[in-house]
């Protein structure tokens, strides 16, 4: 399994974000990654492979122009403001809810991060374009491999991406690799293509970029909305709309789950992606479902990811593993090859 990996993506390192009213240090920093590399080295895992140049034509094939624009020159414009903002992550702090003008694009930097966000937990640091650019290239790269005919690849990504949305960012997420990996399997030929997404989180930025989309598949195991984030989105009675209905599914199941019930709802997400006749999955592989998991609610144990991998593999779909959430740092790494590991020795 050829493993694509962003050697800049630590150059995003957030040091805060909002919770509770407080500055709290982040969830998603760099050593999460490591831990998944020591794991693929340890257990001789996978080929590292060579990450592509991503062009802006795919990146606008998902995410709007001036969401990109923006997204490239925030950091300057953010330390432009005040030089002691380099210092600091920049976080909105403004959003234009209902019956605000949508159509307007105000010249102030702060008023611009906010049409452009949904939360205060996202900091944006000096090397987020950087390393959300290489992060979606190493998606790309595992479509490409799809398309060359393997049976898998990994795309390990950082910062996460499937809470990102055409035009916004928000739980950690800038640009969503597994959507851009979707999209590149479509452009490539593919005519029906599915995500299954496994993080504790709903997808919510997936799920919106092709939910008016027949040719794309969203299904989803998450934490309940009505008391996990995203909180707006990843409601049971979401089932797609117009060429898209009926190729969305959620999954929501409330805090507490365990490994067996949780199981039984991928197996439906799986039966549901293969009887749409899906050729080919892209897995939103985060691994915050994890028992251990700081910012969770579900009670899955490191063997488990194996069963999860073999699961994946049974449905005889080739799949490209994009890295999501899993904030339990050491643990990340071992769940996360666990997944590959299972799905290896079932394929
Ligand atoms: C990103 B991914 C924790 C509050 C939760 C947002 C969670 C984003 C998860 N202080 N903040 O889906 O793993
Ligand atoms: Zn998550």
């Amino acid at each position: 399994m050829q493993v694509f990996y962003n050697d800049r993506q630590a150059a995003h390192h957030g040091k805060h974000e909002m919770f509770r009213g407080e500055l709290v240090p982040c969830f998603e920093v760099p050593a999460r990654v490591e831990h998944v590399l020591a794991e693929l080295k340890s257990r001789k895992l996978g080929e590292f492979a060579p990450v592509p140049e991503i062009g802006d034509a795919l990146l606008q094939r998902v995410h709007a122009p001036r969401y990109l624009r923006f997204l490239e020159g925030a950091w300057d414009e953010w330390v432009a403001l005040d030089p002691k903002n380099a210092q600091r992550d920049a976080l909105p702090s403004y959003w234009p809810i209902r019956t605000f003008r949508h159509d307007v694009l105000p010249e102030s930097f702060p008023a611009r991060m906010g049409l452009f966000s949904y939360d205060a937990g996202s900091p944006l640091t000096s090397g987020t374009w950087t390393a959300a650019r290489q992060g979606a290239a190493c998606a790309w790269g595992t479509a490409q491999r799809l398309l060359a005919g393997d049976r898998a690849a990994f795309a390990l990504t950082r910062p996460p991406g499937h809470h990102a949305g055409h035009d916004f960012f928000g739980g950690y997420c800038f640009l969503n690799n597994a959507a851009i990996a979707a999209q590149a399997l479509r452009d490539g030929g593919l005519q029906k293509v599915a995500v299954m997404d496994v993080d504790y989180h709903h997808g919510n930025g997936t799920q919106a970029i092709f939910y008016e989309r027949g040719d794309v598949f969203f299904a989803s195991v998450h934490g309940d909305p009505r008391t996990e984030y995203p909180y707006y989105l990843g409601y049971a009675d979401e089932r797609g709309a117009c060429a898209g209905e009926g190729a969305n599914l959620n999954l929501p199941l409330p805090r507490g789950t365990d490994f067996v019930t949780w199981r039984g709802a991928l197996a439906k997400a799986l039966e549901a992606i293969r009887a749409w006749g899906a050729q080919a999955m892209v897995v939103s592989l985060g691994v915050d479902t994890f028992e251990d998991d700081p910012i969770s609610g579900f009670r899955l144990r490191s063997g488990d990811y194996l069963r999860v991998g073999e699961d994946l593999a049974a449905t005889g779909l080739p799949c490209a593993f994009v890295f999501e959430g899993g904030y339990a740092v050491a643990a990340a790494g071992v769940n996360a090859v666990n997944v590959l590991d299972g799905f290896r020795q079932r394929a």
